[in-house]
């Protein structure tokens, strides 16, 4: 027996997870098998170090709960059916629709669940066979990218080593210590040394216990602080007159915004005291400071001018270009160092029609001329993740056709008519990357076989193209597409080689971006009204759901319900692999539990007039008065995705979700 006992065999990879940090990883595989994930001591940020839901990989590779084979409904139940079947179908339903109603009764939905750079064959695959009816906007990020594209002409983030130049950092609705466990790192460090950490958020978290100073804030409130700072500022001359009057447009109409409202004003809706606002002026002048913002506080109406009061209080207090400085919220610098059209062929489209993603549901429910037809869901699970579940339900069970890839039976596959079987992250070769936080690419080699007949997702687009006659333009392998993705790298010494020897490579993007004071905005100044759009001045606007905008509704929910990101889940993907089971857990503060007399452990049902759902109560050592918060991404068999009680709708510039601003009211049931 000895001579044939297999040896592990150590292997660099990365994180293809949707996360900040984009860590490097060490697996060991065995028999065939990967059988731990471990981060890469030598990946220059990550530095080693991963957080639980990296290492949970190998049991998500391993589940036996994986998809094993493509999956037919008939009569309500699915069956297992050949590829070759799975296939031919899907590609006459393909070939039918394009004829009978055109290209875009198919629906392409998706998420970006998977952040290599071959995830994006989908795109190819929907432009080659004529442009199908595709998702605008963004659930995640898109309200405060468009913010920083009116203001700055982009999103742009310092490179994580500036932080040891910052005197002050501020962190601003982002749940550091959870969700970006690098930076958390960095903070630790930087504030060894004295740099000053404030953390702005309505829920004393893990990173507010890091903090120097923790400030309290209403949800939805944040434009209106930052702009009570502003006025601050102002009063006391700490602004920077030489970047206002030379490098930005519309600082005057700026001004008149900020003078409209009296500091009390201010203190009173934000509920921040004057005396912190006062102090954060202070702060804000004392360069160089920077702004780390997250993406929970602008998931509301008014998310995008949010996001651009921010974005105007480091412009006035001097703190864009200078290292140390920064409004950093995304890092698209790193998604632009690709070339995706070379990899997606937008051009070969020859019809289009988008939906944004937040409203999706109206989108397939209300779509004439052509109707919605097929939905084909790919690195996304709508039914738990998209706002306002009971409508997406309507809208996916109302198609002809259904087709879910997924790796695992989601709420969504559930639906499904087709549910093909994908590979996971160690069964293909990809480069994975992130625009959010640092701006390293990391190579993740094929380490092993995937289990069944599951397949990679860009095989299925090859058979399929194939199928509809297009074959050819996925007659590449692997590498070859990898390399088209690189072109532009390439002629900066970055090849598909290098980046494979060396493990990741170092994108060239600029450290502290907006030194040169050139902005890609349409003057190419810092634009506090941006001449991008017709309507580009900043209001002062208020969420949606609060007792200011709509107090008929705040009398009868009067609670403000976040739905955060989960700690040991990326979304939805890990809690089914939890030990013991995962259940609906209803986080609330003290004065709810005050008013409503409910203690630990019990049974509550959470509600508005979108849904209901069923939790057991912990109560949050410290959060704003008034703040509930349940987790997103709970599946049906779990107790329910808290989306059932999100809205739809818009943010204020249109391409940017509304999911915490949400109004909701709690009462204590029995358990059933
Ligand atoms: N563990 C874990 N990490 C993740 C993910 C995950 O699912 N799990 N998902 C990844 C993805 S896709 C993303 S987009 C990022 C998101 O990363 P974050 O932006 O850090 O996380 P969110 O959960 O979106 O936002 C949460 C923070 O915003 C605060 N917040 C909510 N409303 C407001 C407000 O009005 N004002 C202020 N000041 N703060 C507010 C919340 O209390 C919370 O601390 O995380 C990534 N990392
Ligand atoms: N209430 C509420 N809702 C939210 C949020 C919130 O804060 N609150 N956050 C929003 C945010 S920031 C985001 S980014 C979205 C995330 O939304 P999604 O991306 O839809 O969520 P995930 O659960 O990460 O992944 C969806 C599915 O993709 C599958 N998948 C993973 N890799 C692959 C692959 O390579 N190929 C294929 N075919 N499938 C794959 C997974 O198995 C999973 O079932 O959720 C949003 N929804
Ligand atoms: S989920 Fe994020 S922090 Fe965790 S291992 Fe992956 S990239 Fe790293
Ligand atoms: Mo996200």
């Amino acid at each position: 027996m000895g001579g044939d006992e297999e040896v592990a065999t150590v292997h660099h990879s990365a994180c293809p997870l949707n996360c900040w940090d984009s860590c490097g990883f060490l697996v060991t595989v065995e028999d065939g098998k990967v059988t731990k994930v471990e981060g890469n001591p030598e990946h220059p940020i990550t530095q080693g170090k991963i957080c639980g839901r990296g290492r949970m990989l190998e049991h998500k590779a391993n589940s036996e709960d994986r998809l094993l084979y493509p999956l037919k409904k008939v009569e309500g139940n699915f069956e297992q059916i050949s590829w070759e079947q799975a296939l031919d179908e899907i590609a006459e339903k393909l070939t039918h629709y394009k004829k009978s109603f055109g290209t875009t009764s198919v629906l392409h939905s998706h998420d970006y669940a998977n952040s290599g750079l071959l995830s994006n064959l989908d795109s190819r695959f929907f432009n080659l066979y004529g442009g199908v009816t595709e998702l605008t906007g963004s659930i995640c990020w898109g309200a405060g990218i468009e913010a920083q594209n009116w203001d700055f002409g982009d999103a742009y983030s310092h490179a994580p080593g500036d932080l040891a130049n910052s005197k002050h950092v501020i962190i601003w609705g982002r749940n550091v210590a959870r969700t970006n466990m690098h930076l958390f790192q960095n903070l630790q460090a930087v504030k060894k040394k004295g740099t000053k950490v404030y953390v702005i958020d309505p829920i004393y978290n893990a990173t507010a216990k890091l903090a120097n100073e923790y400030i309290s804030i209403k949800p939805g409130f944040d434009g209106l602080l930052a702009a009570g700072i502003m006025k601050e500022l102002l009063r006391m001359n700490l602004h920077d007159e030489d970047f206002l009057a030379n490098h930005s447009v519309g600082f005057q109409e700026l001004r008149s915004l900020v003078d409209s409202v009296t500091l009390d004003y201010v203190s009173e809706v934000t509920e921040v005291p004057i005396e912190i606002i006062t102090h954060l002026a202070e702060v804000y002048a004392d360069r160089p400071v920077s702004t780390i913002m997250g993406l929970g506080m602008q998931r509301y109406e008014n998310g995008g001018n949010t996001i651009r009061l921010l974005d105007a209080l480091v412009a006035v207090s001097g703190n864009i270009g200078i290292p140390g400085g920064g409004a950093n919220y995304a890092n698209k610098q790193v998604g632009q160092s690709f070339d995706y059209q070379n990899m997606v062929m937008a051009e070969r489209k020859s019809s289009s029609r988008t939906f944004t993603m937040m409203r999706q549901a109206e989108g397939i429910l209300s779509a004439i001329d052509p109707q919605i037809k097929m939905g084909i869901v790919t690195c996304g699970n709508p039914l738990t993740q998209v706002p306002d579940t009971n409508r997406v339900r309507e809208a996916f069970e109302s198609l002809e056709t259904l087709v879910v890839i997924d790796q695992f039976m989601t709420d969504t596959a559930e639906l499904a008519d087709y549910v093909l079987p994908a590979a996971t992250a160690f069964e293909v070769e990809d480069v994975y990357y992130s625009s959010m936080y640092h701006h390293y690419v990391n190579h993740g080699p094929k380490l092993v076989e995937p289990p069944g007949e599951a397949k990679p997702d860009a095989w299925i687009w090859t058979e399929l193209a194939k199928r509809l006659g297009f074959g050819e333009k996925f007659d590449f392998t692997r590498e070859e597409f990898l390399e088209m993705g690189l072109v532009s790298l390439l002629k900066k010494g970055i090849s598909l080689e290098k980046i494979r020897d060396d493990k990741f490579a170092e994108l060239p993007v600029d450290e502290v971006p907006w030194s040169n004071r050139k902005f890609k905005t349409p003057s190419g100044k810092y634009e506090f009204t941006s001449s991008a759009v017709t309507d580009g001045q900043i209001k002062l606007s208020l969420p949606t759901e609060t007792k200011w905008t709509n107090p008929e509704l705040a009398e009868k929910y009067p609670y403000t319900l976040l739905t955060i990101h989960p700690l040991r889940s990326n979304h939805s993907q890990h809690f089914h692999l939890f030990q013991p089971e995962p259940y609906v857990k209803v986080e609330i503060a003290s004065s709810v539990a005050d008013e409503k007399g409910l203690k630990e452990q019990d049974h509550v049902r959470v509600w508005n007039d979108r849904g209901e759902i069923h939790g057991t109560v912990s109560i949050l050592k410290a959060a704003h008065p008034g703040t509930v918060n349940i987790d997103e991404g709970l599946s049906a068999r779990f107790g329910g995705s808290v989306n059932q009680l999100t809205s739809s709708k818009e943010s204020d510039n249109g391409l940017g979700s509304t999911l915490y601003d949400c109004l909701v009211n709690i009462e204590k049931i029995e358990k059933a």
